[in-house]
């Protein structure tokens, strides 16, 4: 269901997931599992608004003890409650367009966010033990800013598999080269580990976009 790949430059962790049997491969979080920390907690809140009947963003991921506000911009009555654990099951009640009501998230975990005036309305707060997280676009692209070195453990979580998967540890990256077969990008080679300790090696191949003059990820795992 899911397939991705990633590329680490300067502590920048970016890179595409595809989901498979979805309408795109948006709303994917992307995670380091685990950084050695202690993180402070952001003083600014997080916000999740329920516009156009809707909740926006549709998956919300945080650092541990984050408080998010949620916002009414809507010209009708809107609540939020959550039969979830990892939010111990809050109910912050109903109210309209202008306010906000907000909770502190102190447990890790995925939390849905519901309102029971319209059953159709479902978002995700995925609560995180550090702040190097991204979501993905439509495209299922993704970039992690800010990444101090060190060797990680990325993973995905998406709502309709609605737990972590998809283990990835990347245990070296070596320098780029050129190919001598006439190709205009070059490659990196990188080692990963599998679930099975076992270690593969990997050339991933990068081109420079000629009109963005990013580097894009052209193929390899
Ligand atoms: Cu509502």
């Amino acid at each position: 269901m899911l397939g991705w790949n990633s590329l680490v430059q300067g502590g920048e962790i970016s890179g595409t997931v595809t989901v498979r049997g979805a309408r795109n491969s948006a709303n994917v979080v992307v995670f380091v599992e685990q950084a050695e920390g202690p993180f402070s907690v952001p003083e600014e809140h997080a916000q999740m608004d329920q516009k156009g009947m809707k909740f926006i963003p549709h998956v919300l991921p945080i650092l541990v003890g984050t408080t998010v506000d949620y916002l009414n911009s809507d010209n009708v009555m809107h609540n939020v409650f959550t039969p979830s654990k990892v939010a111990d099951k809050f109910n912050l009640g109903t109210w309209p367009q202008g306010e906000i009501r907000s909770f502190s998230f102190k447990k890790q975990g995925a939390a849905v966010m519901l309102c029971n005036v319209h059953p159709e309305m479902e978002a995700w707060v995925v609560v995180l033990q550090n702040p190097y997280h991204a979501v993905t676009d439509k495209s299922g692209a993704y970039s992690i800013k800010n990444v101090p070195a060190g060797t990680y453990t990325l993973k995905l979580w998406h709502e309709k598999l609605k737990k972590y998967l998809g283990r990835l540890e990347i245990v070296s990256i070596g320098k780029p080269f050129r190919s001598k077969l006439g190709y205009s990008g070059f490659f990196v080679p990188y080692e990963i580990k599998l679930s099975d300790g076992g270690v593969r090696k990997h050339n991933l191949a990068l081109k420079k976009h000629k009109v963005s003059k990013r580097f894009f990820v052209d193929g390899g795992l």
